[in-house]
């Protein structure tokens, strides 16, 4: 597994590499996906390097809440007042490709199920 620390995604919050961010506080970042797979498509990540869901532990149930509620302020700030699907990729079989935790928000077109 790679390590969060090294991560384009810690690049980004360490401004090394550009990103379009539309949200910044002391715990979280959100930016626009480089490959957008709907009108709007979002990440919202934490600073903390927590490389996947599946490592976070119950002393992050702060930072896990509030990114939560990142998600939905950041959807409400794009216009995604008919919703949007939250998505966590988590590990190999979850396809997860970055390993430090993000949450997409995908909107902007209606979403179907089950996803591939
Ligand atoms: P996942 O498969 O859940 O690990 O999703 C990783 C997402 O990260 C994928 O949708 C593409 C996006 N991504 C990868 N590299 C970059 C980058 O350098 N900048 C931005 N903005 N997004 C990236």
């Amino acid at each position: 597994m790679s390590n969060p620390q090294d991560t384009i995604f810690a690049k980004i919050i360490r401004r090394e590499i550009p990103a379009e961010i539309v949200y910044e506080d002391e715990l979280a970042i959100a930016f626009k996906d480089v490959n957008p797979q709907a009108p709007v498509h979002l990440l919202v990540i934490p600073k903390q390097p927590i490389a996947m869901l599946s490592d976070a532990e119950s002393e992050d149930h702060r930072l896990m809440g509030h990114l939560l509620l990142t998600v939905k302020r950041v959807a409400e700030q794009a216009g995604l007042t008919n919703g949007y699907r939250v998505v966590i990729n988590t590990g190999e079989d979850g396809g997860q490709t970055v390993y430090h935790l993000h949450l997409h928000i995908l909107g902007g077109r209606s979403m179907q199920w089950p996803p591939g």
